[in-house]
């Protein structure tokens, strides 16, 4: 069986205050209505969708004092409740699949998974690095820092959240589907030599060897793997409804290889599926590309 977890609880968070362009609170709601329960159950799982946690619909803040971080009080308090229900739902033995919402809730998902893993790899499939802290933010927006924030960089209100330790160590982490990454970022990345497959790797080499490479990294010595999906690591053409969106992305095709694969390998224990935003969407197309990849993650097959 590709996911010997057979118990998958579902959470959705309809945080948009990360993002710059309003919309992706609605993502959880797409993402279901694209059939997420129906299609786990027919493979097989035991699904228990526990509905959306409460973002409050902050009006426009400033950002908070000496800082640029754009509402940065409302995103630490989601990110805490979330970090206890995703522990809450790994201490009780089921799989926490998180629905987005922008990626400023992979912050909440990592502190709550990485306390049940001593140690946690991390495969970050993403146009975007999401390793940037205030210092090098170009936006303030904090969908764009929840990978450093993990690795215990930045603001200390988002980095105490959880343990207070770092939920995750550069070595086994990977970036997937790289193409859109800022100078501060570049520096984060190297100084701590994550390794980092962009667009031209996947071109160059072909997803099958650039997923074995990744999972070599994630997995080795650790005790399970998080997979974080920004579906803006796909092409526009394929995954429209997205606020970040930047040509010469992954194929839809080459996405699933990528989900058949990571199914095979049996080490996720942990996924969230983010920036779907219907707003930008045509005909829910992105949010059904979402829930084809979550099905092929948890094992279907097309024969
Ligand atoms: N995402 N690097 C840009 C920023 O504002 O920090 C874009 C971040 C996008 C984040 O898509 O999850
Ligand atoms: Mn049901
Ligand atoms: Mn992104
Ligand atoms: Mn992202």
């Amino acid at each position: 069986n590709p996911n010997r977890n057979r118990n998958v609880t579902v959470l959705g968070v309809p945080m948009d205050l990360g993002a710059d362009r309003r919309g992706v609170d609605m993502g959880p709601s797409a993402i279901r209505c694209a059939g997420l329960e129906r299609r786990l159950e027919a493979l097989g799982y035991q699904v228990a969708d526990e509905g959306d946690l409460l973002v409050r619909r902050a009006k426009p803040q400033p950002a908070a004092p000496e800082t640029n971080l754009k509402y940065l009080y409302e995103i630490v308090r989601v990110n805490q409740e979330l970090c206890e229900r995703v522990s809450g739902v790994a201490a009780s033995g089921r799989f926490p699949l998180v629905i987005g919402g922008d990626h400023s809730i992979a912050i909440g998902t990592l502190a709550g998974v990485s306390r049940h893993y001593g140690s946690l790899g991390v495969i970050w499939y993403d146009t975007h690095g999401d390793v940037n802290t205030a210092e090098t933010s170009p936006s303030g927006n904090i969908h764009g820092m929840p990978l450093a924030v993990a690795l215990g960089c930045g603001h200390p209100l988002l980095t105490s959240i959880g343990s207070g330790k770092a939920a995750i160590l550069p070595e086994n982490v990977v970036i997937v589907g790289a193409r859109s990454i800022d100078p501060g970022e570049k520096l984060f990345l190297k100084e701590r030599g994550i390794r980092v497959f962009t667009m031209q790797e996947i071109d160059r080499l072909g997803m099958a060897a650039v997923m074995e490479q990744a999972l070599a990294i994630a997995a080795k010595d650790t005790d399970g793997v998080h997979l974080s999906v920004d579906l803006d690591a796909l092409d526009p053409s394929f995954a429209p409804g997205v606020g970040t969106p930047v040509a010469g992305g992954i194929s839809f095709r080459e996405s699933r290889l990528a989900m058949e694969l990571l199914s095979e390998a049996d080490v996720v224990v942990s996924a969230e599926f983010v920036e779907v935003n219907p707003t930008l969407d045509v005909r829910n197309s992105t949010a059904k590309v979402a829930v084809e990849l979550i099905s092929s993650l948890f094992g279907e097959r097309i024969y």
